[in-house]
Parts: C-alpha cells; structure tokens; sequence
C-alpha cells in the first residue's frame, strides 16, 4: 500500500492505523501549498481534490476520505480489535465517534487551518464550536480512557484532529482529561513511530 500523506496533517489517522497494524506500506510525501508530491509530480492528476489522505491499495486502487480508510484498515486485522465485529454496539461507537470527528471537529478545524487569511467572526466561531466540542470530550473521557471504550481508530483520528490545537494556539488548560487522553494516545509505540516520521517530534 501507499500513503499520500503531510506531516501533521489528517493523513496521520491513517499513517496511525497503518502502524497499528503492521500493515507493509510506503508514505509518498505532499505539499499541500503546491499539491505537488516528493518527486515533482502534479498530486492532483491522481488526488483531483488535492486532499491528503490518498491511500493506494495492492490492486492499484486509489481511495480517499479518511474515516473510510480508517475502517477499512481496522477490518485488515482479523480480530478487528480497533473496530469491532460487524453488527455489535462496539463497532457501532467506533463508526459514530468517525463521523463526529470528520463533521463536528476535523472540517470545523479546517477553514482556519488552512487558511491563515480567515476572517476574525469566523474563527471566533471554530472557537466556540471547538470549545463545545472539548468540554463533551473532556466530560466523557472523565469517565473512560478512550472514545469508544477501548483504545480504536476513533482514537487515531481524533488524535490527528486534537493535534492541531497546537498550530492554532488554542488552549486546553481547561480540559485536563482530554488533555490526559491525548498524552495517553501519544503514548503507544504505533503514534511515537508515526508523529517522528512525520517529523513532529525528534
Ligand atoms: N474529506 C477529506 C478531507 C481531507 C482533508 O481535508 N485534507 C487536508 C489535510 S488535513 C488537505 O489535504 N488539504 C489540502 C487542500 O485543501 O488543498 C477526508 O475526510 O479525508
């Protein structure tokens, strides 16, 4: 397999689950200010939405959207311990906290991550939106170590997401627990590989 990717950005989830795995695959490097790869290819005539993460599979097969690549990479490992069986409440929690995090964090983040330019009301906005979103986290993770009960890709995922408090200064000195989380995450071996891969940490 191969992982179009950038450092610090949403295709970590995937680079992530990949590790958990101990999936053989190759990370191809974007810049996603010029949507070019390592090599000076043009990224978008294979990824026509620029968008990182691009996952090609063994067959050759191009797929996107990261929740997606999370699930299908969770169903590779035949005890499919990050997901859940198919038809069970677990598998269930997992799919949902995805879809929390692809609408209610990673694309409320996006505007202003990616465009410095953006305008005061609106980041006043994500702000506030975010900060809704951390105090339900922090609330619930009061309770229990990860998203899902155990530790699952929903937990990649949000990792990814939550990482980019850190570019946008946002503090989360009011949320210890979902500051706890977070270090916790950090944590597994999978994670510590990935993020100093990417060059996040030495
Ligand atoms: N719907 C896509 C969105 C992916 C996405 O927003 N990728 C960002 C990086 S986190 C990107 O590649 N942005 C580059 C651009 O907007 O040109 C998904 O959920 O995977």
């Amino acid at each position: 397999m191969k992982l179009y990717s950038a450092p610090g950005a949403c295709s970590l989830a995937v680079h992530i689950a990949l590790r958990e795995f101990g999936a053989k695959f190759e990370t191809i490097a974007v810049d996603l200010t010029t949507h070019t790869t390592a090599d000076g290819s043009d990224f978008r005539t294979i990824s026509p939405r620029g968008y990182v993460p691009l996952l090609q599979l063994n067959d050759a097969t191009y797929h996107t959207e990261a929740a997606s690549l999370l699930q299908c990479l969770a169903d590779l490992d035949p005890l499919q311990s990050l997901i859940g069986l198919p038809g069970t409440a677990r598998r269930l929690a997992v799919i949902e906290w995805l879809a929390f995090i692809a609408t209610e964090l990673h694309k409320v983040f996006s505007p202003w991550l990616w465009h410095k330019d953006t305008a005061d009301s609106t980041r006043q906005f994500v702000k506030d939106k975010l900060n809704s979103r951390f105090e339900e986290l922090d609330a619930l993770l009061a309770r229990q170590d990860y998203l899902a009960g155990e530790y699952s890709v929903a937990d990649a995922y949000a990792f990814a997401i939550l990482n980019w408090v850190n570019y946008l200064a946002l503090p989360l000195s009011r949320y210890p627990n979902l500051q706890a989380y977070l270090r916790r995450v950090a944590e597994r071996p999978s994670v510590q590989e990935a993020i100093r891969t990417e060059g996040l940490i030495k």
